[in-house]
């Protein structure tokens, strides 16, 4: 059935990234728009596209739903929020972006979601495909609104799809799709592993060809699926698997683990996973894995700042959950000769820390926490330093590391705590890294 924009009437909820994307699309396609953001104290800045709308900041009464019918809910909103609610009680119906993007779209999607990995394989997919001589790009969580895409001419659209999206999703159409993996977070928002997993499990809900890392359950569809490719890092002959070193396809070797510009086991899996969503595409897969040779990994991502005096300084702020920082722990410590020091803590969002405390046993010296749930890792780890600061916990760190030893920051929580954003975190570690050598 067409969806046609001029026969509903919208309110977009939030004015971040989505909400102004939302409301200049609406308004570029003359429906009509109203915008609202539940934080009072919002700046918005000068000469926006929210000019051209009324835009109300605070909680709006039900009277503000009354000349409308659909509302357009920004994914870091909770459905639960009272506004929210209020506006369903008027009859509204509530939709993300993606939703409204899947009911306009005529561009064959691919959609990646996991607690872990999406950007890596969003991005290495974009990458692999564009080489491949395809007109794609990446959207959705990677921080382009889906809305965006609309417009554009293209072969395929690659979409990162968090849990809040999906939520909010009922009829997106995927020509290949990955639930990559599942491990705690934003359980304060889903309230349990299995809400945060059923969200995350819609991905499949009308998918041609699935992508499944077969080690994995939370990775298997529970909806009805047209075909299932399978990868993992045992030796197979279907599918993706491992045999010395290299990945292969129905047996036959693809790419060595050497040639693979990205550190760990778990980008061994991100690698088979990209390529599973290019062969959902029937691209050819030797063509594609030349591709993955010339992949630059995307910042904050177990990246190396450099080596000071013999120890080792690596960011690996965007491991903002617990399930990240096992990986890295897991990728990077059986290759070190001399010992791995961690900083970790911040915000854990409500998750059980307790899954880390083998892992940092078997691996770790020593662990710098700071944040709002420092002492839980202290709680975890008996040889973990607290430390009030990022600054703290680096001169902590370079004063307790010897030469060969390797300090990263995963952090196993968010950051809003204490700074912005992941990024944010990353930067005041690097200045405090490179402050500290001098010092
Ligand atoms: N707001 C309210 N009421 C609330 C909460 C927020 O009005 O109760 C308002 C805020 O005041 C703010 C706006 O909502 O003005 C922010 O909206 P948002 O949180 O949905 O953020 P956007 O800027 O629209 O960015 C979102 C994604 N953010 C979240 O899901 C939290 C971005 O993912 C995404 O890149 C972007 O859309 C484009 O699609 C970021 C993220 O942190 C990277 N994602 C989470 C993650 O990866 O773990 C899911
Ligand atoms: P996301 O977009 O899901 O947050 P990213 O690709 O940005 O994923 O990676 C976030 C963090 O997760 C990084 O710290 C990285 O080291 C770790 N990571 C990446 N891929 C995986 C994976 N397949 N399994 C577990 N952890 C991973």
């Amino acid at each position: 059935m067409t969806y046609t924009l001029s026969e509903h009437r919208y309110v977009v909820c939030g004015l971040g990234l989505t909400g102004q994307a939302c409301v200049r699309f609406l308004l570029e396609k003359d429906a009509y728009v109203k915008a609202f953001d539940t934080r009072e104290h919002l700046a918005l800045g000068e000469h926006t596209t929210l000019d051209a709308v009324e835009v109300l900041l605070g909680l709006p009464k039900a009277s503000f739903f009354e000349n409308v019918d659909t509302l357009v809910l920004s994914p870091g909103v909770s459905p639960n929020e009272p506004a929210v609610q209020e506006a369903k009680r008027c009859g509204l119906e509530i939709i993300g972006d993606v939703e409204l993007f899947a009911r306009l779209t005529k561009t064959p999607c691919i959609g990646i979601t996991g607690s872990n990995g999406k950007t890596t394989v969003t991005l290495l997919t974009t990458h692999i495909l564009k080489s491949l001589g395809k007109r794609t790009v990446a959207a959705g969580n990677v921080g382009k609104p889906v809305l965006e895409t609309l417009d554009a001419e293209l072969d395929v659209i690659v979409l990162e799809l968090s849990s809040f999206q999906l939520e909010m999703t009922s009829s997106l159409v995927l020509q290949g799709a990955t639930l990559l993996n599942l491990s705690e977070d934003h359980l304060d928002r889903h309230g349990s592993l299995e809400g945060y997993g059923n969200a995350k499990q819609r991905i499949f809900a009308h998918c041609a060809s699935a992508v499944v890392w077969r080690d994995h359950e939370y990775s298997v569809p529970e909806y009805p699926v047209g075909e299932v490719i399978n990868y993992g890092l045992s030796a197979s002959n279907e599918g993706f698997g491992v045999i010395d070193d290299n990945i292969t396809y129905q047996g036959q070797p693809l790419i060595s683990f050497s040639e693979i510009p990205l550190a760990g086991e778990h980008n061994v899996l991100n690698v088979m996973a990209a390529l599973g969503l290019c062969e959902t595409l029937g691209v050819d897969l030797n063509e594609a894995v030349n591709s993955v040779k010339t992949f630059e990994s995307a910042p904050h991502r177990c990246v190396e700042l450099g080596n000071f005096n013999g120890i080792r300084w690596i960011d690996d702020s965007k491991a903002t959950n617990v399930g990240a920082t096992i990986a890295a722990i897991q990728g990077i410590a059986p290759r070190l000769s001399g010992k791995l020091h961690l900083i970790a803590g911040g915000d854990a969002k409500g998750a059980d820390l307790s899954p880390l405390r083998p892992v940092l046993e078997e691996h770790v010296a020593s662990v710098f926490a700071l944040g709002k749930d420092a002492d839980k890792i202290v709680h975890i780890f008996p040889k973990t330093q607290y430390c009030k600061s990022m600054r703290d916990a680096v001169i902590a760190a370079k004063n307790t590391a010897h030469h060969n030893d390797v300090v990263m920051l995963s952090p196993a929580c968010a950051s809003i705590d204490m700074f912005n954003n992941y990024i944010e975190r990353a930067e005041v570690f690097k200045a405090a890294v490179m402050e500290g050598q001098h010092l």
